[in-house]
């Protein structure tokens, strides 16, 4: 696989991502991977979590292109749950104040996992329910093991989703599946979040879906950073767009890749049959 000293000009080869209370985060070259540990609660999006990945994502928030993390895989400890939900104990005790300072915050985390400048996988491995549905669709896209499943159960709690899902399940899946999915509150399988495209690929098991998700930022690594991340630049926002609008923003991101040495790079290599070296600039 490729690894970080295999990438040119690179920053650091480690960096210092810090300390949390319960995320673990370990680099191993092109690959950060980042673990939800609260396996006692099923991975539950308890405040400290919610805190832990605010200020983790402060830090990513600070890659460029020339970082050598191409990739963020996002678990959860054990082999039972990616995350079960936001923690149902800590919320039973809030009032619509409270709740809605929490339900900001995290919305906020979500946000800043689609802005990095690097993918990031979702690898469910096992219940992604309420909060962990929308924290794994606030992922690029999602990989999940055979035993994983999906759900907005908040209907059955008198609830309704906070952390994004009434936003970006209707995008991944289609207004009438996410209607229905929601109103229900139904838990499906990964095999159906995989027939219905809320799932890219589904694995025989948990860690062949960490080695799938790996491969997958290798592949990543292999192509021009700047490109990578101009292209999740883009289809974010165009996301949002109309035909005109969206194309006006993918001629501006296409542009704006002809200015990048990545590009120069990438055309020389090419036209004189080699492979490219990017610089990541
Ligand atoms: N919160 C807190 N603790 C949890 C949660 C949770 N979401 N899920 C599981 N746990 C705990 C259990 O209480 C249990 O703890 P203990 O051992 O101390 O009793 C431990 O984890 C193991 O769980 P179970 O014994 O229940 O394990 P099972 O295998 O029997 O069942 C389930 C697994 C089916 C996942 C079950 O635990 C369950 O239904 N959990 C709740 C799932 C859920 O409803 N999630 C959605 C929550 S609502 C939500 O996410 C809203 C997001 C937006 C909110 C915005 C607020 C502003």
């Amino acid at each position: 696989m490729l690894g970080a000293e295999d990438l040119p000009n690179r920053k650091g080869a480690n960096m210092d991502w810090g300390t949390y209370k319960t995320l673990r985060v370990e680099q191993d070259g092109a690959v950060l991977l980042v673990t939800v540990d609260r396996p006692a609660a099923l991975n539950a999006l308890a405040g400290q979590v919610v805190e832990d990945l605010w200020e983790l994502t402060g830090v990513l928030a600070g890659l460029d292109e020339g970082w050598p993390v191409r990739g963020v895989v996002l678990t959860g400890a054990g082999e039972k749950s990616f995350v079960a939900g936001a923690d149902i104990v800590e919320m039973s005790a809030m009032d619509p104040d409270t709740a809605e300072v929490y339900g900001r915050r995290m919305q906020q985390v979500t946000l800043r996992l689609e802005a990095l400048p690097v993918p990031v996988i979702a690898a469910v491995n096992g219940f992604a329910l309420g909060g962990g549905c929308e924290l794994a669709m606030a992922c690029d896209f999602i990989y999940a093991s055979a035993n994983a499943s999906f759900g907005q159960p908040e209907v059955a709690l008198g609830l309704v989703p906070g952390f994004g899902g009434s936003v970006r399940l209707q995008r991944r899946v289609g207004i009438g599946m996410a209607r229905e999915l929601i109103y229900t509150g139904r838990r499906i399988t990964a095999a159906e979040a995989h027939r219905i495209g809320l799932v890219n690929a589904v694995f025989a098991d948990v860690p062949s879906l960490l080695e799938g998700a790996r491969a997958t930022v290798a592949e990543i690594a292999g192509k021009a950073p700047t490109a990578v991340a101009n292209a999740k630049r883009a289809l974010n926002a165009i996301a949002d767009l109309g035909v005109e609008d969206g194309l006006d923003e993918e001629v501006r991101s296409f542009r704006e890749a002809f200015g990048t040495e990545d590009s120069v790079v990438g055309r020389k290599a090419f036209v004189e049959k080699r492979a490219p070296v990017f610089p990541g600039r």
